[in-house]
């Protein structure tokens, strides 16, 4: 499902299972954090994230076939999204997300969780959950709200429509649009830079850097309703009607319940 590299200091996470468009299945998941935990045993201090070179997909996201029956939130702690989001931000070294092709839902979570955004300029990223009738969770909302302006977080998870990586890179959701021929050279150039500098220290700012995006008081009766909301949402009509469309390869009706 992915294929692993280590150079010197840098380490490289290549997803690989284009017949599926690199979904984010608990089999792929498991690889990518399983190579996470090799990178930290060789002392890896810079990983780029990327699909094979020439893919139009980077990632379809959350793999829907393994969405939970209505009754169960489809996006618990112990989900492969939910898993990998925080394997990532708990890695010592930065991440860079080197991108092409497009990159859907959750998939879209895990670039924006990424310490930095590199694409190619006709890469694309749309937000779900709306398209599928998911109720996201708290997390995953505040990995989009860390990442971009509410407008614009608004914006990609209302509307669950592509948005090119030159707006993205415009409003600095992306670092750099970088054209495909030079894609390599200038990610990991600055993969490079990022490894001759003190790890203890970048180690220690990304850490920082976490709580502080993640400091947000919320009280018992917030966190309480949040949870009854989001319920009301995966036991409706609508979350079976959206997988079962997704599966049918048909537009999904919504009727509001
Ligand atoms: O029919 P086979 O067996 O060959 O499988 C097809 C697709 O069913 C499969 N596939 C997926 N399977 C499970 N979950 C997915 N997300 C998924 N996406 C694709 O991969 C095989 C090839 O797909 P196909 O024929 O559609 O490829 P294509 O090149 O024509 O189109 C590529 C895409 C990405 C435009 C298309 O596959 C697509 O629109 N996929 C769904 C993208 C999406 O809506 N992802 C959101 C998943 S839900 C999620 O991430 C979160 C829960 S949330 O929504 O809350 O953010």
């Amino acid at each position: 499902m992915i294929t692993i590299q280590i150079e010197g200091a840098i380490g490289t996470i290549t997803l690989n299972n284009d017949a599926k468009r690199n979904v984010l299945s608990e089999r792929l998941v498991d690889q990518v954090i399983e190579a996470l935990s090799v990178f930290t045993r060789h002392a890896v201090r810079c990983v780029v994230l990327r699909a094979a070179s020439g893919a139009k997909v980077w990632s379809a996201g959350h793999d829907v076939s393994e969405l939970p029956v209505g009754g169960q939130d489809p996006l618990g702690w112990r989900d492969p999204l939910r898993q990998l989001i925080r394997e990532i931000e708990n890695f010592s070294g930065p991440i860079i997300a080197m991108i092409e092709g497009s990159v859907w839902g959750g998939a879209c979570e895990t670039v924006l969780a990424c310490d930095i955004i590199i694409a190619t300029p006709d890469a694309t990223f749309a937000a779900t959950p709306a398209k599928l009738n998911v109720p996201y969770n708290v997390t995953g909302l505040l990995t989009f709200l860390n990442a971009a302006h509410i407008h614009i977080a608004k914006e990609m998870l209302f509307t669950a429509q592509p948005m090119p990586a030159d707006r993205l890179e415009r409003m600095g959701i992306i670092n750099h649009v970088i054209p495909v021929d030079n894609l390599e050279d200038y990610t990991y150039a600055m993969a490079r830079n990022i490894a001759e500098n003190a790890p203890l220290s970048i180690s220690v700012m990304k850490e920082q850097l976490r709580i502080l995006a993640g400091a947000h008081a919320m009280s018992p009766q917030s966190f309480e309703r949040i949870q009854g909301l989001r319920r009301v949402v995966y036991n409706s009509h609508d979350y079976e009607e959206g997988k079962l469309a997704f599966k049918e390869k048909r537009k999904p009706v919504f009727q509001g319940k």
